[in-house]
């Protein structure tokens, strides 16, 4: 379904179900149209004014559109009941256990993406309210907290292993925001004073998909799908998908950063 349906390319494992009943629904809608339009054209033609110059007051005998109708309310409720709920209740029900996943926090905020990792202990450490500097300290760590010593963080920037479940845990910081990243078939809005689970696993690397569509500057990216404020147009963030060693590459490089004494500080 996704090539006919020119869906953008696809990068998870679950999305293939989601665009199959993408595709379904309108194959059934397209059916329907036709169905409806076809009906349409034939009642105007069949009960013209010339053909019937007085209105029939008895009406149609005949019990054939009420079967019609009854037929589309069972196919609606089996792509509702039998497709849609089933495949929505398998995202949102079924998140893997944390310590089979790889856990990372991603806080929105006007207008951008902050990236949170545990760093090599695993755990995140303490945040504080007070400690929120937006220059410096965007998310308020307490680097005194033995576990938030080695947090990494980014902007706007989400590097993710390839090929194992990842767990996005959704916050914000003032308005309703909402993480979309079309490849990866995923759309969840971040409200502020809950923390919303998004799961998925990425199967396609950044260099691979650039390979794939032959384009060398292939980005995937992260757009804020809900209209937050005036700056929402330049919300964007990106996600780079690595293969598993490359990104503990990437990782060590940045916890090395951070154990590096700052001159600036
Ligand atoms: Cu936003």
């Amino acid at each position: 379904m996704t090539e006919w349906m020119r869906l953008p390319a696809l990068a998870t494992t679950h999305g293939q179900p989601i665009d199959n009943l993408i595709g379904w629904t309108h194959i059934f809608m397209l059916v329907l149209f036709v169905g409806w339009g076809a009906f349409l054209a034939y009642v105007l033609l069949r009960f013209r004014k010339s053909r019937h110059p007085v209105a029939n007051y008895t009406g149609v005998k005949s019990h054939m559109s009420s079967y019609v109708e009854g037929g589309v309310l069972v196919v609606e409720l089996v792509l509702l009941f039998a497709f849609s709920i089933p495949l929505w209740a398998a995202r949102v029900d079924h998140v893997p256990p944390e310590t089979e996943a790889f856990v990372v926090h991603l806080t929105a905020e006007q207008f951008a993406w902050n990236v949170r990792y545990p760093g090599p202990d695993k755990k995140f450490g303490k945040t504080d309210i007070k400690l929120i500097d937006t220059q410096v300290n965007p998310l308020g760590i307490d680097r005194e907290d033995p576990a938030a010593k080695d947090d990494v963080t980014t902007l706007n920037q989400l590097y993710l292993p390839a090929n194992r479940p990842i767990i996005v845990k959704l916050r914000s910081k003032d308005v309703i925001h909402s993480f979309g990243v079309p490849e990866f078939r995923v759309k969840q809005d971040a409200i502020p004073g809950l923390t919303i689970p998004v799961w998925f696993i990425p199967n396609v690397t950044t260099e691979e998909m650039r390979a794939r569509k032959g384009n060398p500057n292939f980005q995937y990216e992260i757009a804020c799908a809900q209209l937050c404020g005036l700056g929402h147009y330049r919300m964007r963030g990106f996600v780079t998908v690595l293969p598993p060693e490359e990104f503990q590459k990437w990782m060590d490089e940045r916890v090395a950063e951070l154990a590096a004494p700052d001159p600036f500080r």
